[in-house]
């Protein structure tokens, strides 16, 4: 059982990184900014031909070879001076860490209290940092005043986007830069549906299968595949641990549900949480740094009813925890009668508001319904409620939801919600494929980001099944990339079709390798093309296994194209005898077995 006395720095084996790119052609780069400490990192992939193709790249410095990554010791805090530079922070003793905080009720810690957290975690003496008198210092708010700050300079380099442009994106609330004050460490990104679509991954352990550094190391794993952020859902023990040694290593904007920790922090029992555990999990998270949490304020008392004839009911876990909440009492969430209060507080640490669709659609059949677009309307609501007090918010969306009810979701929140950014968990676009869910999801996901989703919640292979492990996770990073990546293009961001052009260039002119090292996951490109051509010439060869050395269409037209220009056909280029016969007999071949494509397998 876990106590605190395993957490001593002695014994302390907690934590790894994933380092270095899975590829050596993959070299992080980095462009300078108006200032010696802004330095904006991007993924240069070099080709064979000499040329290179700059990528958008969130896996941190743990994937340059200078740094010598120590996750004892944490990142280095890049935004520190930008922060304190602002002179509107102040440092404070901050709130008195408790055992209860890593759902340990009965063990009398050594210290008294998590004090002992910097023996948890050696890495930074921590008092944390807040708006000096109540200082509104996030984002939105200098935005408003006209100011262009390091963080929105460093996403405008990042996107290749003007400064002015960003500041003027997140002034309107179109978009959000999700960076607590005591999240140094975060290298800025923009959300927002005028800005390349963002994805999310979530970790978090249950008591059964995972450990800290499990989860660390999924972090690390997911920033490297292109994770946009990262939520930590953890449950159970060690929350507040895990939770520090994610955030002290994370290079991207971390989100949380602090409605789970309050949970554990009254043993799971719903009717007993209040506004003053809430707001002191709150407390405890945005000194930490959180950079975004998810709350379920809209889930209110009168709507609880409308799910009753749901053939899936409430499947959000938050929602689910607040609708109890509201019924054992009868009274309004806690969370909508007391969300001025609760701006206030995220405003002293500039943390995000994610506002969350606890009412989403489980099913197919709950898709649209009644309950779902309610508490949008009151997401909408508390979204202006936030602006107004200067709090940068998301609106998260479904779910489960059929291709022709996908552009509703998107056309009413923008709607409701004034453009706020709309976050989307998936949707899945049907329920008959348990175990293949990043698809179902995936198709939804690129859907509604074409339409203009801000970020895409991802959802894994084991999603209704159970834990992802490391190859869940890489797959769902990968699936939403995928549909990111295909919204990008068909909502034509600037610059979003060269990579395409790369990859289409390389693949034409049979460069093996860069067409493997411009992909997503080369690894698995790699070994795809591997298992049935091996050899390291057929790296350089101007086939690939399908079509065999003659026939190859790409060669041949390729061939045409140099010889008698574009548009010619190999008849009329009277294209090479020896290749017309081969590809007659080819055709005999194909007529023979059927004309069938696919061949019944041997056996
Ligand atoms: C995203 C959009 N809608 C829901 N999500 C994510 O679902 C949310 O950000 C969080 O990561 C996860 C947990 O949701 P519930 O089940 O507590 O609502
Ligand atoms: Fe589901």
């Amino acid at each position: 059982m876990t106590t605190f006395d395993a957490h001593q720095p002695a014994q302390n084996t907690v934590g790894s990184a994933t380092t270095g790119y899975p590829t050596p052609a993959w070299r992080k780069a980095y462009r300078d900014g108006s200032r010696p400490d802004l330095r904006v990192p991007y993924r240069e992939v070099r080709l064979t031909n000499g040329k290179s193709v700059p990528l958008y790249d969130t896996s941190g410095p743990y994937t340059d070879p200078a740094y010598e990554a120590d996750v004892r010791r944490g990142l280095p805090a890049l935004r520190d001076a930008w922060i304190r530079q602002r002179g509107d922070v102040e440092e404070y003793e901050g709130r008195e860490a408790r055992p209860e905080d890593d759902g340990i009720k009965h063990t009398a810690p050594r210290g008294g209290n998590l004090r002992n957290l910097d023996a948890v975690f050696p890495g930074r003496p921590r008092r944390p940092l807040r708006g000096r008198d109540g200082a509104s210092v996030t984002q939105l708010g200098y935005a408003r005043r006209g100011i262009i700050t390091p963080e929105m300079e460093f996403v405008a380099l990042r996107e290749g986007l003007e400064p002015e442009f960003v500041r003027d994106e997140v002034a309107r609330g179109r978009a959000v830069i999700p960076v607590n004050v005591n999240h140094p460490e975060v290298e800025p990104a923009i959300i927002g549906t005028n800005f390349l679509v963002k994805i999310n991954a979530n970790i978090g352990n249950s008591a059964v299968t995972s450990s800290i550094e499990e989860e660390v190391e999924k972090m690390t794993w997911a920033t490297r595949w292109g994770a946009d952020t990262v939520m930590d859902l953890s449950t159970g023990r060690n929350i507040h641990t895990t939770r520090e040694w994610i955030l002290r290593n994370s290079p991207v904007p971390i989100g949380t549900v602090p409605l789970y920790q309050a949970l554990e922090k009254v043993d799971g029992r719903a009717e007993e949480l209040s506004w003053d555990v809430y707001r002191d999990t709150i407390i405890e998270q945005c000194e930490q740094g959180v950079d975004y949490m998810t709350v379920h304020a809209g889930v209110l008392l009168r709507y609880v009813p409308l799910t009753a004839r749901r053939k899936t009911g409430i499947v959000s876990r938050g929602g689910s925890i607040m609708a109890a909440w509201c019924l054992a009492h009868h009274q309004e969430n806690f969370l909508y009668t007391n969300f001025e209060e609760l701006c206030d507080i995220l405003r002293t640490y500039d943390v995000t508001f994610s506002l969350g669709d606890g009412l989403r659609p489980g099913s197919i059949a709950d898709a649209n319904d009644e309950a779902q677009f309610a508490e949008l309307q009151t997401l909408g609501e508390l979204g202006r409620i936030a602006r107004e007090r200067d709090v940068q918010v998301m609106i998260e969306g479904p779910g489960h939801v059929p291709m022709h009810k996908i552009k509703e979701n998107m056309d009413l929140q923008k709607e409701i919600c004034d453009e706020a950014p709309f976050y989307t968990l998936g949707p899945l676009t049907t329920d008959v494929a348990p175990g293949y869910d990043h698809i179902t999801s995936g198709i939804g996901a690129a859907m509604i980001a074409w339409w203009g989703t801000a970020m895409l919640c991802y959802v894994t292979p084991k999603e209704h099944l159970g834990l992802p492990n490391r190859d869940d996770v890489k797959t769902g990073v990968i699936t939403y990339k995928i549909a990111a990546h295909a919204a990008d293009l068909a909502k034509g961001h600037p610059g979003a079709q060269a990579w395409d052009d790369a990859l289409s260039d390389a693949r034409f002119e049979f460069r093996w390798e860069d067409q493997f090292n411009l992909a997503l996951d080369p690894e698995t490109a790699r070994d795809f093309h591997d298992e049935t051509l091996p050899a390291e010439p057929a790296k350089t060869a101007h086939f690939c296994s399908m079509c065999g050395p003659k026939f190859c269409s790409m060669k041949i037209s390729q061939k045409i194209r140099d010889e008698h220009g574009d548009g010619a056909t190999a008849v009329e280029s009277g294209y090479d005898a020896d290749a017309l016969a081969g590809m007659q007999a080819k055709s005999e071949e194909f007529a023979a077995q059927g004309n069938r494509v696919y061949l019944p397998l041997a056996d």
